[in-house]
């Protein structure tokens, strides 16, 4: 193992000392979480909370604890315009009259938290943009398209705190170290192979799926003997986080698509808070990131709370997916 630290990491593939900054800011918030996922049993706070999100969602309590820590670590940073959380309807403006430079950092605080009282891994999911103008504070001006995204990542709780990180020079992973308590590199330069037999997607909404996704999982699953002519593997977390770092260690797809039961709200999954830094990771990773139809980070925002249609992994079976799309 190396002893690379985070910080020593980032001072190699950045000179931008305020991205360093935020980015530490942000892993001593997901080292707090993790922290408070970790002891939640003791705590009684892996039930529900009282509330529900903009989203209609019930929160679970540390939602609401993980969203807090969040805005008191990132929320003081001095370079940072505003927070734009899953789980907070308006846009936590943190400076008056932000400035072009500024970062706005969007974030799922615990994604994945349904996951909680059965003890499954959840995480974190971050994404961070710099204006590039002065701007009035507003929700429009935060509606900025992935490929705009100057990092991205995400923190694992799972057996082990895990964080994956990107600022546009591939992706690299982190283990947080309990003794030193620091995150030290551990899985430099992931990279996604191009292809798999290995296919992620919640099976029990198959009545639901268009046709072109019906199409692509009835091909799989028929095996050698199908189209595909190969076997493929099935795995489903319910935890976008633990689905994408399995991708990014030893491949796959991962699909929560647009269908006739999510299709009024434009789909599940969070274009800001879930499809684009995950999309940028996977991309940085030698995969592909695609609405079906078009990449995600392409996705011209129209509000912070949208969602989107996911399509994500290794790049050439991303590209069948397309493919059983434009045919459709
Ligand atoms: P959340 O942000 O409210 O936790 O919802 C997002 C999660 C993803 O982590 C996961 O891929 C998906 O929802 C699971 O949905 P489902 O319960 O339909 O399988
Ligand atoms: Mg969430």
């Amino acid at each position: 193992m190396t002893q690379t630290t985070l910080r020593q990491h980032l001072q190699n593939q950045t000179t931008d000392a305020a991205l360093t900054r935020i980015i530490e800011d942000i892993s001593t918030a997901c080292k707090l979480i993790a922290d408070r996922v970790r002891h939640g049993a003791f705590a009684g706070v892996l039930g529900a909370a009282e509330t529900e999100n903009v989203q209609g969602e019930t929160q679970k309590e540390l939602d609401v604890i993980s969203d807090e820590i969040f805005q008191q670590i990132v929320g003081t940073n001095p370079d940072l315009a505003a927070l734009v959380s899953e789980e907070v309807d308006e846009v936590n403006w943190r400076k008056e009259a932000p400035k072009a430079g500024d970062f706005v950092v969007y974030y799922d605080p615990l994604d994945g938290s349904s996951n909680l009282d059965v003890n499954l891994s959840v995480g974190t999911i971050f994404s961070i943009v710099q204006l590039e103008a002065d701007v009035a504070p507003s929700a429009e001006a935060v509606q900025i398209d992935g490929t705009k995204q100057i990092a991205a990542g995400y923190a694992i709780y799972g057996p082990s705190t895990g964080l994956v990180l990107s600022v546009g020079q591939g992706v690299d992973g982190f283990t947080h170290h309990p003794g030193s308590g620091e995150f030290l590199l551990t899985q430099a330069a992931m990279i996604i192979p191009a292809q798999t037999q290995e296919f992620a997607i919640n099976a029990s909404r198959y009545d639901l799926w268009d046709t072109p996704v019906r199409r692509y999982i009835d091909d799989c699953l028929r095996g050698a003997e199908g189209p595909r002519g190969k076997k493929f593997n099935m795995r489903w977390c319910a935890s976008m986080v633990a689905d994408v770092h399995r991708i990014l260690t030893r491949g796959g797809v991962f699909l929560y698509p647009k269908d006739s039961g999510n299709a009024g709200q434009g789909g599940k999954l969070r274009l800001m808070y879930e499809a684009n830094p995950m999309g940028m990771l996977v991309e940085q990773a030698g995969g592909a990131s695609s609405t079906g139809t078009g990449r995600i980070l392409e996705v011209a925002p129209t509000g912070h709370h949208q969602r989107v249609s996911v399509i994500l992994g290794s790049r050439d079976e991303v590209a069948v997916i397309e493919e059983y799309h434009e045919k459709a």
